[in-house]
């Protein structure tokens, strides 16, 4: 391709353009001002959230504690901030991220409803060229892509979607106004993390709820409720040492993981081990033992437990059967978190499609047909989740040097170094891009790592006079390796239908694709890059 050294006509010039102002993308901008850089944020909604800006649905509510599922950055952030429920909801996150969008002054660099059509390097200006869907154009020595992983909506594209006369949402594009489901007969696809918490509070408004379910879940209950002071003012005084295991420990969670194995324990210890993990709730049931995640056998009496509870909660033993996860192993797929997930289906109201047995056919103008009949339905929700990890960068038209497209680099699956850099793409940065242990961790405690060696690597090159930095292929492909070898030293590659390995989208290559070699392990990985003078990265003066 032609180049030129003048900006194109219009252009407005900046040292960095981030993409996304949701947890990502809100801390680079505030780090990036921090060293002095010109940047601004293209954010394609109209305020700042991300994640918990689109997914709007009833029941939205994150997984991980309030107290730690939070920046980190600033004490007086988090001193001054006070969570009301032991998990944020989606509307309370999405005013903490207001609040640190107000209290950071961070709005003045956020360009809101500009969507990023495509973006382009040029390596003789060493310059990205960034384009948006209304034609807007901007210039950049770095691109940082801020996108999230979960943020490209997965319709599938059932026939007769069009001809349906009622209203259907995808959760993660839910109208601002809510949905009022009185009255109404409902639909859902659905039964991951979103499906199962979106469920229990339709099933409160709706006049009757038909939840389709494809694969049979394990879920746990969350336990969620306010937010006891005593906690918080413990939480607050202890801040520093919390802080200190999320960032060390290996899914980014303050708990540890005991370090005994399952099948080294007599069965009515286990068990009762499991009845207590139960009581607590959330995500920690998956610490139990060392090796839930490693050992099929030890896994099968975490499973075994899980299945037990399900039997003993849902009262229609026809429908407790079919609501029996049995084609993956607990916690390989994404392990949801409930608040009366399983006893929904003991309401008159509810009822359970196995799609397994009957599967859709087809959408009509009335409902859902499967080979079995028809459901006549005024509301289908789409509870079927994303193009997770990849699906956020390949929406963009993103081409690196040669003008070598992002999609045709990654058309055999995501090939990255840290999950930070792609080969051919200089000075771009993918905050928790795939190959990064990202969704297999606690987010924010993530973003932070990435962020923040990314603001080192920007410095480093201003100190040494360099412009320019980019992966080399051998660092990536043995980081690929690195991280094919990780998940496969784990049980997660056995969930046949699982996002994390690209399994949901049709025609996605099967990659297992966040890095499973824990996230305290990967945060010293990059701490010795880093040390070693970058190693795995070539750098250039411009
Ligand atoms: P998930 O976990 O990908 O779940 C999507 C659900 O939708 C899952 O049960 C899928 O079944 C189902 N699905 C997807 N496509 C179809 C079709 N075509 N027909 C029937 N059912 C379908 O997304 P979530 O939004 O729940 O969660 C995403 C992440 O957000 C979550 O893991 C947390 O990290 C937060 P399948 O299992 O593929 O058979």
């Amino acid at each position: 391709a032609a180049t030129t050294e003048a900006p194109p006509v219009g252009a407005r010039v900046y040292d960095a353009i981030v993409i996304g102002a949701g947890f990502s993308g809100l801390y680079q901008m505030l780090r990036l001002r921090e060293i002095g850089l010109s940047a601004r944020v293209l954010e394609a909604a109209d305020g700042v959230g991300g994640t918990w800006y689109w997914n709007r649905y009833p029941g939205a509510r994150c997984d991980s504690e309030s107290y730690y599922y939070s920046y980190s950055f600033s004490d007086e952030l988090q001193q001054e901030w006070t969570w009301s429920e032991r998990y944020p909801g989606q509307a309370e996150i999405l005013r903490y991220l207001n609040h640190v969008a107000d209290r950071f002054d961070l709005r003045r660099d956020i360009q809101f409803d500009t969507r990023v059509a495509a973006a382009s390097y040029d390596g003789a200006a060493n310059r990205w060229t960034i384009t948006t869907t209304a034609g807007e154009v901007f210039v950049a020595t770095f691109l940082i892509t801020a996108v999230g992983c979960l943020s490209s909506a997965n319709v599938p594209a059932i026939p007769g979607l069009s001809d349906f006369t009622g209203a259907w949402y995808h959760t993660g594009e839910w109208p601002h106004d809510g949905v009022d489901f009185t009255g109404k007969r409902v639909g859902q696809i659905g039964t991951g993390s979103t499906g199962i918490q979106a469920a229990p509070v339709i099933a409160s408004q709706a006049a009757h709820l038909t939840v389709f379910q494809r694969t049979p879940n394990y879920s746990i209950p969350a336990r969620n409720g306010p937010m006891d002071p005593e906690f918080d003012r413990a939480i607050k005084a202890n801040y520093a040492e919390v802080r200190r295991k999320t960032r060390h420990s290996v899914n980014g969670h303050p708990f540890d993981i005991s370090p005994v194995r399952a099948l080294d324990v007599p069965e009515d210890e286990r068990l009762a081990l499991y009845e207590r993990a139960w009581e607590v709730g959330g995500l920690q049931f998956r610490a139990v033992f060392h090796d839930l995640l490693t050992n099929r056998a030890a896994n099968d009496t975490a499973s075994d437990f899980i299945r037990a509870k399900i039997r003993a909660i849902v009262r229609d033993p026809a429908v407790a059967e079919t609501l029996m996860p049995y084609d993956h192993p607990f916690a390989t797929k994404r392990p949801p978190i409930d608040t009366e997930y399983f006893e929904t289906f003991n309401r008159d109201n509810v009822s359970l499609v196995d799609l397994r047995r009957t599967p859709i056919e087809r959408i009509t103008p009335a409902g859902i047909l499967t080979t079995e009949r028809e459901y006549k339905l005024d509301i289908i929700v789409f509870a079927t989740g994303f193009d997770a990890m990849t699906g956020p960068l390949l929406r963009i038209d993103i081409r690196g040097e040669h003008g070598t497209a992002l999609r045709d680099a990654w058309a055999d699956g995501p090939q990255t170094y840290l999950g930070l850099q792609v080969a051919g793409f200089p000075n771009l940065f993918t905050i928790t891009g795939p190959g990064s242990p990202s969704v297999l961790s606690n987010m924010p405690i993530a973003i932070e790592q990435h962020v923040d060696w990314i603001i080192d690597c920007i410095q480093h090159m201003r100190a040494k006079g360099l412009a320019r930095v980019e992966a080399t292929e051998e660092a990536q492909a043995r980081w690929v390796a690195h991280v094919n070898e990780a998940a496969h030293a784990t049980l997660l590659p056995q969930a046949a239908s699982s996002w994390y390995l690209g399994a949901n989208v049709p025609g996605k290559p099967r990659v297992f694709m966040p890095y499973a070699g824990g996230a305290g392990r990967y945060r010293k990985i990059c701490e010795t890059v880093a040390a070693n003078g970058y190693e795995g990265f070539r750098f250039r003066a411009g």
